[in-house]
């Protein structure tokens, strides 16, 4: 239990809260209200770890990471931080006393969507490690007003809806205004002559007034509490009614928009950039604010500047936050007056940059125009940076103009934000091996060759503690009694399972676990909607943003050829199959949100087809998110991992799922292959093209989808019944663009970029070896067995542990607190 816990205390803050902040008893407080109460008082617990953790850092001045990010995907707090501060057994036993549930408080909280997927779930995943290992971090981001939109299916189709997540306020952040900032916008530079040397200074500009909201991350029993830091916007003056100035009045309203705009909503796009000016608004608002108030931190206890790189780290989450590379020597240059050389010495020793999609219309490109009305100083930084690093390139490669076609910042009108993420900093990661080797091999191979000591590789990873502790309760307790807790904080003690795996009293206990799972997925699914599952099927689950690249079509196509030999042979021989699908599709994505569509019509036609007698289920789960993720992990049988291989840049959903003991049905994509070494392909579905193959291809233009058409009936069929009106009878074209996008006719692009008529044979097969492989219960269950025990590498402590060595070279604070503060 955590020092600071005290059951009684706890009881009467409870009670207390309820009584002050709702004017109720304990007996009439509603749920919500039960909610709230119960987050402030472990905010109350938290609060004295939350003020000793940050003495500590002073005290012990250690080098802080801010790891900068547009996304933070945080899930529920409240159930986290009562596993985190010890105190599950002691609050469940209070709120019982009290006559409340913890699982239905929990259920109250709103899930605070601050990210999109894996980019955003990653941050959140990489804060809960940085406080367990106790190292000093703040997560910066924008408290966006809405986050991820709400997925409501109707008709088939996805609607988007507000994500109104401050609605009742949110308990667990503060709002530390004293640390408010100025973040200018447009207007033009003055340059001034002063002291013998030039100085710019920039005018007729708009500003807001950022305004930080700490959220406390717990660390896992350890005292440690660190700071996820997001930046809301706030008008900066208040506008006087009587300025009789119109131009005054004007920019007061103006400001006072701009403030209301830029952090109204995350973009809701996964990789994928849609370069919208409120977009570069909302990162340059951040990047000043975050990197402003980290100079100011760092001078509080420091002379020189020169030096800032000591003690500070700014991690790039993507390319989103690269405009802190010139804003940082903005401010050296402008503030501190370092010369250029010196202030780049400063920005390129603090500055590193992680890539995570080689898609390349993920790549943020900025027009000149836009970037320079936005960022007028900031542009001629870039500016300086390019006509540098361009003389460098001519240096090192004379003559040689393609070098400079390729790796220039500024190009062709655009403003090339990995070429300066690239450029501005000392590192270079790729998110899995694969991926990293693509990086270097081919998308970024001119800078790899230019300074290959820049690329390292970081494989991804994920929290037990969340996803596998929080989530999986039953399985968590299971390891627990088998190998002790140690596993969660050193998640490859969980090797020790292994000699389990053999064990048929072990076996039977991991499949009745693994079983009342799938009756808690059950009873979401008929809750939500509305679906009767059968808990002895396989379930088979795909969930994860809707990307073509993904292929959940290549999974719903599968689904349509399984149930055509059904229809073909009733008593065809095969264990009971539950699809299950959950993604959100970005508002604008058309062919994504037609792909929902098809997945929920083929579920319509073949969930109320008797005559199959309820063989194949198919269930598309609403608004899929970090709450219900966690009960879907738990209960899948096998992990649909089917990316074209070299797109999918990691993948950690595949992770999740292995620490749950789902097998992975996969392609050698992401960190798929990484997972298939471990736990062996023996205990994995591996199928279909290599990345090389695949890039292969792509560099021969592609291949004919036709010739599969053409010579394979099955494929055909499938295919016909997207344009016959099978599953929409009321309007046959309705799945035309799928059919068009396979086999080309009409689209512009390549037919089946995602090879996915390709793969499928292989596809196919694979699935067909699951059939078979489920039949025998006994390997089944030591085939799971052994997905956890072989899943320590994918802890995102291991992954936080080789940031620290290679790239941010932090040091572990010890936290100490004494009982009953
Ligand atoms: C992503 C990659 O597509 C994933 O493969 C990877 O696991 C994560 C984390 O590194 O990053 N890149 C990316 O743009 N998204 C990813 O999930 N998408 C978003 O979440 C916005």
């Amino acid at each position: 239990m955590s020092m600071g816990f005290d059951k009684e205390t706890f009881k009467k803050s409870v009670i207390y809260n309820v009584k002050n902040v709702f004017r109720k008893t304990i007996d009439e407080a509603t749920p919500e209200q039960a909610f709230q109460a119960v987050a402030y008082a472990v905010k109350d617990v938290i609060i004295d770890e939350w003020i000793a953790t940050h003495k500590e850092y002073e005290k012990q001045d250690a080098k802080t990471l801010y790891y900068l990010s547009m996304e933070f995907l945080m899930g529920r707090a409240l159930g986290n931080n009562i596993i985190n501060i010890m105190a599950l057994p002691e609050v469940k036993e209070v709120l019982d006393e009290l006559g409340f549930d913890l699982n239905a408080i929990e259920d109250q909280e709103p899930d605070p969507a601050l990210g999109n997927g894996g980019l955003g779930r990653l941050a959140a995943c990489f804060l809960d490690s940085l406080a367990t290992l106790g190292y000093p971090a703040y997560g910066c981001g924008i408290r966006y007003r809405y986050g991820m939109f709400k997925q409501k299916i109707e008709n088939g189709y996805q609607m988007e809806v507000p994500d109104d997540w401050l609605k009742n306020g949110y308990p667990f952040e503060v709002r530390r205004a004293e640390y408010a900032t100025e973040v200018k916008f447009g207007g033009y530079v003055r340059t001034v002559w002063e002291d013998g040397r030039e100085h710019f200074v920039q005018e007729g500009y708009q500003s807001v007034r950022a305004v930080p909201y700490d959220m406390p991350i717990v660390g896992y029993g350890n005292n440690v509490v660190n700071t996820l830091r997001i930046w809301d916007a706030e008008a900066i003056n208040t506008f006087s009614l009587d300025s009789f100035d119109k131009g005054d009045y004007q920019k007061a309203v103006e400001q006072e928009n701009l403030a209301k705009t830029i952090v109204e909503v995350l973009y809701p796009n996964d990789n994928h950039y849609a370069g919208k000016e409120l977009r570069l608004k909302q990162q340059y608002f951040f990047i000043s604010a975050s990197v402003q108030r980290a100079v100011k931190k760092y001078m509080e206890k420091h002379e020189d500047i020169h030096k800032f790189f000591e003690k500070t780290v700014f991690q790039l989450n993507d390319t989103h936050p690269t405009v802190a590379v010139p804003e940082l020597m903005r401010i050296l240059l402008d503030e501190f007056n370092l010369t250029w050389d010196e202030a780049w010495a400063v920005t390129t020793k603090t500055c590193a940059y992680t890539n995570h999609t080689i898609m390349s219309e993920a790549l943020e490109k900025w027009p000149i125009e836009l970037f320079s009305r936005l960022l007028p100083r900031i542009y001629q930084i870039v500016e300086e940076i390019n006509r540098r690093f361009v003389e460098q390139i001519q240096q090192m490669y004379p003559g040689n103009q393609d070098k400079i076609r390729k790796m220039a910042i500024i190009y062709d009108g655009q403003v090339r934000m990995a070429n300066l993420a690239i450029v501005g900093g000392f590192s270079v990661n790729g998110v899995a091996r694969l991926h990293t080797e693509i990086l270097k091999k081919e998308e970024l191979r001119d800078f790899y060759e230019m300074m290959p000591q820049k690329f390292n590789n970081k494989t991804n990873g994920i929290t037990q503690r969340r996803f596998l502790l929080h989530g999986n309760p039953l399985l968590a307790e299971w390891v627990t009694g088998k190998i002790g807790s140690e596993w969660i904080t050193n998640l490859p003690h969980i090797h020790r399972l292994a000699v389990y795996a053999d064990d048929p009293k072990c076996q039977q206990e991991f499949m009745d676990i693994k079983y009342q799972n799938k009756v808690r997925l059950a009873k979401y699914i008929k809750e939500h909607n509305g679906i009767d599952v059968d808990p002895r099927s396989i379930f088979d689950v795909q969930v994860k943003r809707l990307h073509e690249y993904k292929r959940q079509l290549m999974n719903i196509l599968h689904v349509i050829y399984l149930y055509n030999q059904l229809k073909d042979n009733p008593n065809l021989d095969m264990i009971p199959r539950t699809f299950i699908f959950g993604a959100k599709a970005a508002a604008g994505y058309k062919r994504a949100k037609l792909t929902i569509k098809l997945i929920n019509s083929v579920a319509d036609v073949i969930n109320n087809d008797k005559s199959i007698d309820g063989k194949i289920k198919v269930v598309f789960i609403e608004d899929y998110k970090v709450s219900n993720a966690e009960i879907i992990f738990a209960a899948a049988d096998v992990s649909e991992q089917i990316s074209t291989a070299s797109k999918e840049a990691s993948g950690t959903g595949n992770m999740k799922f292995m620490l749950n003991g789902a097998l992975t049905l996969g392609t050698m994509d992401g960190a798929n292959v990484e997972i298939v070494e471990e736990v062996g392909a023996e205990n994995a579905f591996i199928f279909g093209m290599t990345s090389d193959e695949v890039i292969g291809y792509e560099n021969k233009g592609g291949y004919n989808p036709m010739e599969i058409f053409n010579n394979n009936y099955q494929i055909r069929r499938v295919l016909m019944q997207l344009i016959n009106g099978y599953f929409a009878p009321q309007d046959p074209e309705l799945f035309r663009d799928i059919y068009n996008s396979l086999l080309n006719t009409q689209s512009s692009d390549r037919a089946d970029t995602y090879f996915i008529l390709k793969d499928f044979p292989s596809y196919a097969e694979a699935q067909q070896r699951i059939d078979q492989a489920y039949r025998n219960e006994t390997w089944w269950a030591k085939a799971a067995i052994l997905n956890v025990a072989c899943s320590g590498k994918f802890t995102s402590d291991r992954t936080i542990e080789e940031y620290v060595n290679d790239i941010w070279h932090l040091e572990k604070v010890k936290v100490e607190i004494e009982a009953n503060q």
